[in-house]
């Protein structure tokens, strides 16, 4: 007889065997809701959250997230844990906030994304180390390399043991925008930046931690551009350099129109060429914006934000990517919506058009779009 059914017996017996009763009753709930649980993670359906279908495909769905929501929305946290198994802090690695004083770290707001992932089982891609904006203005572009080798050990250092933290966008964006923007025609680089610095920089990485995921990231190489082009010779550059770079970040900041204008065989070409060099391809800022001509209503809009989702992932998953992140999780947050960011003169002079800005799966009120049904589906077949 167990220890628990003796002190049962000494304490009165109606009482307590009613509380046995209860306890076993308990237990066998308790087993159904696990079973329940397995069977419902073997046989997710549409509604499951993103992580728990990516995962059931070996794949990882993630989004750009901000520290300061994750402390003031508690519907924005809760969302994240529930859908996400990897996180993109949207600032807070940048240099700006990691380094705004020279030689003076910071890692607050990073930091608490962090804590957030390990309290989460949610895994956290560093962005990023190297990048023409979000720059302190003490700091030139491109750095020098004592510059660089100095922030790249305080920022890499400190998330040397982090559990959470596994790949870091070493280099951002620094293909030019178009050929007149270059430094050198081969390269297409950022003026002032030689290929020699960008692999002195992933040198210094790998000598503070070769132990995370290397990335080099941009945008507008989702098809056969002058830009994916010197983005694959940049790869290959540093491939013959024996330096260690284990994949490619390709943002899918894409812009549809009713045209549909999309490159994919080139796109094709690039996942290809980057999967024959041994350089993993990851998505790592989706977000899909619809430009002029608008539709003529928001739940149209919604449809095609929704299939070219749909048709760009089945293009990523039949090439084999297995990570996709979303710059962002709900259009209430997203950098679209910042006159800043917004695309050219026909949504900053027209604020009654910035409704039409939807480009991520959950709405102002944290509800599923049809955008986000269609990700589902993409990891699902
Ligand atoms: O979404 C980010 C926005 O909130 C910041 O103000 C901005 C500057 O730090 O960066 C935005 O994120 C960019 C990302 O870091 C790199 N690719 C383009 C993203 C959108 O501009």
């Amino acid at each position: 007889m167990p220890d628990r059914r003796k002190f049962l017996t000494r304490a009165g017996y109606t009482t307590l065997s009613a509380l046995l009763t209860m306890g076993f009753l308990q237990k066998d709930k308790q087993k159904e809701d696990q079973t329940t649980n397995e069977i419902a993670a073997n046989y997710p359906n549409v509604n499951s959250p993103l992580r728990q279908l990516a995962a059931a495909k070996g794949k990882r769905y993630g989004a750009a997230i901000s520290s300061e929501f994750l402390q003031t929305e508690k519907d924005y946290a809760d969302l994240i844990a529930r859908e996400c198994s990897i996180v993109t802090p949207n600032g807070e690695l940048k240099w700006n906030a990691t380094e705004p004083q020279p030689g003076k770290f910071t890692f607050e707001s990073a930091d608490a994304i962090a804590n957030f992932c390990e309290k989460h089982n949610i895994e956290m891609h560093g962005h990023t180390l190297f990048w023409h904006m979000g720059r302190p203005d003490w700091l030139p572009y491109p750095p020098t390399l004592k510059m660089i080798e100095r922030h790249v050990k305080g920022v890499m250092g400190h998330y040397r043991k982090s559990k959470v933290l596994k790949s870091w966008d070493i280099a951002n964006e620094i293909i030019a925008d178009n050929e007149n923007e270059a430094d050198n025609a081969t390269y297409g680089l950022r003026k002032g930046v030689k290929r020699e610095l960008i692999r002195d920089l992933f040198l210094i990485a790998a000598s503070v931690d070769s132990s995370k995921k290397f990335y080099l990231n941009d945008f507008g190489i989702e098809g056969a551009t002058w830009k994916s082009d010197r983005f694959l010779k940049m790869i290959e550059y540093l491939k013959n350099s024996d330096v260690k770079i284990d994949g490619a970040g390709i943002q899918s900041h894409l812009w549809f129109s009713t045209a549909y204008g999309f490159d994919e065989k080139g796109f094709n070409s690039v996942l290809k060429r980057l999967n024959d060099l041994e350089v993993k391809p990851i998505i790592t800022e989706l977000d899909i914006i619809i430009d002029t001509p608008l539709p003529d209503s928001i739940k149209k809009l919604d449809q095609m934000v929704a299939d070219s989702y749909k048709r760009y992932l089945d293009l990523c998953f039949a090439a084999k990517v297995d990570t996709v992140i979303t710059w962002g999780i709900t259009d209430r947050h997203t950098w679209i919506r910042h006159p800043d960011w917004m695309p050219g003169k026909t949504f900053r002079d027209n604020p009654s058009l910035w409704k039409f800005l939807r480009p991520l799966p959950f709405d102002e009120n944290l509800q599923p779009k049809p955008a986000r049904n269609a990700i589902a589906k993409a990891f699902s077949s």
